[in-house]
This record gives C-alpha cells, structure tokens and sequence, in this order.
C-alpha cells in the first residue's frame, strides 16, 4: 500500500504518542514516561516524540492499527476513561510486536465536538494546539474523525482498533470505518454494553457517550445491522428498542439463558440472513459484570462474563471477517464504593484480556 500521500504532517499534530493525550504538566506525568520507556526505551517526550513521528511513516495494513482517545466528557457515573489507553497498553506490552501504534489523539478535555463550539474558541484552541489558526479540528471527536478518515482514504483495508475513552469516542471510530466500506449493506456492528446508548439527546448535546449508538444508526445500511448484546441496564425493555428503532438486543439475561452457543447462532443467523461479511465490535467494559470490570464509570451486576464473551467473539472472527473494533469505558483509577483495590487491579487484567481478544480477531 502506497502510504505516501497521507499528510503525516496533519497527523503528527493532531495525534500525540501513545498513552500521553491526557493533558498534564507534572502531576500524572511519571504514568506516560513509564509506557514511552517501555516502547521507545527512554522517558523523555522529545526523543520519544523523535522516534514514534518517525514510525508513523510506516503505517501499512499488516497488523491491526492501535489508536487511543483519551477523551471522557460527561461518560459514567465516575469520570476517569480518559486514562483508559494508557492503562490498556501497559497490558498488552507483551504483545506489542503484534500491533502498530499510532498514538492518541490530543484531547482538550473541555471539548467534545467542534459542532458544539463558535468561531472565537476554534481559533483559540487551534493556537493552543497548534500554534497557529490553521484549518485543523480541536475537538477529540473531531480530532478523530479527520485522523481516521485520512487513514481510511488512503489504507482502505486498515484494521483500527480504538481504546476509548467514554463510549462517544466510538462515534468517529465507527462513523469512518462505515463511510470507507465499499458494500455497505455487508457490513454490520456488535455492540456489548450494559446501556443501551440509545438516546437521540442527553441534556440537548446529540453526540455523546449516551447517544452515540441512536446517531450511528442513519450510517448503518439497515438499523438492523447492529446487535445489542449484554444490556440490563434501560429504562425500556428490549421490546420498546425492537419497536421504536428496529435494534436487535440480546440482554445479558438472554446471553446467561441460551448459553453461549445458542447465542451465536441467532447472532450468526441474523447477519447472515443480512448477508453480512465484516463486523465492527464495540466493546464497552460494562458489558461484563462488575465482579470482571469494576475499574468502569458505570459498573452494572448481573453481566457477561470475559469467557462467554471471547468465545462469541473467537467464534465470529472463524465466521466473519472482524475488520474494525474498540475498548471503551476502562477508568483505570476509578474504585466504586465497596470496590476493593484487588478488584480494581483485576478488571483492569480483564480490560487487558478483552483487549488481546480484539486484536487477535482483528488478525484472523
Ligand atoms: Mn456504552
């Protein structure tokens, strides 16, 4: 694949090394100098900076494409998914030959979407970022939308797998995956989640963590192009989404009923009646019970569990050509009341799991 007609120079500002788009000055600092060592086998920004920009001139469609948005605003109950990429690369390292790492988007951590901001703080914020007011997004969603289309254009079988961030950072992952597939009508999503992120608006802003599924919809080549699985947590029951929107849903008490086969074969009969050949998993941790994935803003009882999980996962990656995913939600820091640190510190070796399961889906 030709690469040279990818503005590098755009995307060496508009993403930053991988783990360091939360924004920090000292404290919080010591947490991304101790991933660039692992990575680039030194601490400082600037000789890491050296290396990663140098990388990014050899992006190609061999292995998966990692790419973090650090961006939480407004996601969970508990804030703290903007800690999420950096978390989930500290558990995979052993498995770092087996990934291109593209970085993280910068995050301003105001800003959601451009769309959201006037001219004034545009112009302002590009100086911030850029140094000057050029013609370049500000906003984490906007930010990754325009990094990943430009991928998309010019590495069209790209496999991208995005760590989230709060699940509104799904939208410009999914959002360009669906724009750069050729046969739309063979390409479907899975969606795991305890929510359904089924809002058409929450509190008036329509591009969200609680809305970005219900504004993905109108870019699926059917609303039934997208399965819901692992929900228990909506204020209407499976009937109203069916109903109202169309969407397929296995809640997480069908999964724990039909049992794991079961399961896969409805999942797989609805895509294939469909004649879907390539899937986008979006995996937000709290699709597992909160026992696995208690380190999330949001942890919800009565869940998936990680095993159930990977086997409809390595099952549909034999049948089905997994060409986009995401990891969202993991808040690294974040200890719910009654949440010991031992649970903390296991969700996140769970977080870890899911990870590897994406990407070796991505790889088959
Ligand atoms: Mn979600």
């Amino acid at each position: 694949m030709d690469q040279r007609g990818i503005d590098l120079k755009n995307l060496n500002q508009l993403l930053t090394l991988p783990g360091s788009g939360v924004f920090t000055i000292h404290t919080g600092q010591e947490k991304k100098e101790k991933l660039l060592n692992s990575y680039y086998g030194t601490k400082s920004q600037e000789k890491a900076k050296n290396i990663w920009e140098k990388n990014l001139t050899k992006i190609n469609s061999d292995l998966p494409i990692i790419l973090g948005i650090p961006s939480d605003n407004g996601g969970g109950i508990q804030r703290g998914a903007n800690w999420g990429p950096l978390a989930i690369r500290q558990e995979i390292l052993e498995e770092k030959k087996s990934y291109f790492d593209l970085g993280d988007v910068r995050v301003i951590p105001h800003l959601l979407h451009d769309k959201y901001l006037n001219e004034e703080t545009i112009k302002n914020c590009r100086k911030a970022l850029y140094g000057k007011n050029n013609k370049l997004p500000v906003s984490p969603l906007s930010i990754a939308e325009h990094a990943l289309s430009s991928i998309y254009k010019k590495i069209p079988n790209a496999r991208i797998l995005g760590f989230g961030g709060d699940h509104s950072t799904s939208y410009p992952l999914v959002k360009t995956w669906l724009e750069s597939r050729t046969h739309k009508k063979k390409a479907a999503l899975l969606h795991f989640d305890a929510h359904t992120d089924l809002l058409d608006r929450r509190l008036g802003i329509d591009i969200c963590f609680g809305t970005w599924t219900y504004q993905i919809l109108k870019f699926l080549s059917s609303k039934k192009h997208i399965v819901q699985i692992g929900i228990r947590s909506s204020g209407k029951d499976k009937k109203f989404w069916k109903k109202t929107l169309g969407v397929e849903q296995y809640w997480a008490s069908d999964v724990k009923e039909w049992g794991v086969e079961k399961t896969y074969k409805k999942l797989k009969e609805h895509y294939t009646e469909l004649g879907v050949v390539e899937i986008y998993i979006s995996f937000d941790i709290d699709a597992l019970d909160i026992k696995y994935a208690a380190a999330t803003g949001t942890p919800e009882q009565a869940g998936l569990i990680p095993s159930d999980c990977a086997a409809l996962i390595s099952m549909l990656a034999k049948d089905f050509k997994i060409t986009g995913a995401d990891l969202m939600e993991v808040a690294p820091f974040v200890s719910p009341e009654g949440v010991s640190k031992a649970d903390q510190q296991s969700s996140l070796v769970v977080a870890g799991d899911m990870a590897k399961i994406l990407l070796r889906a991505l790889k088959s």
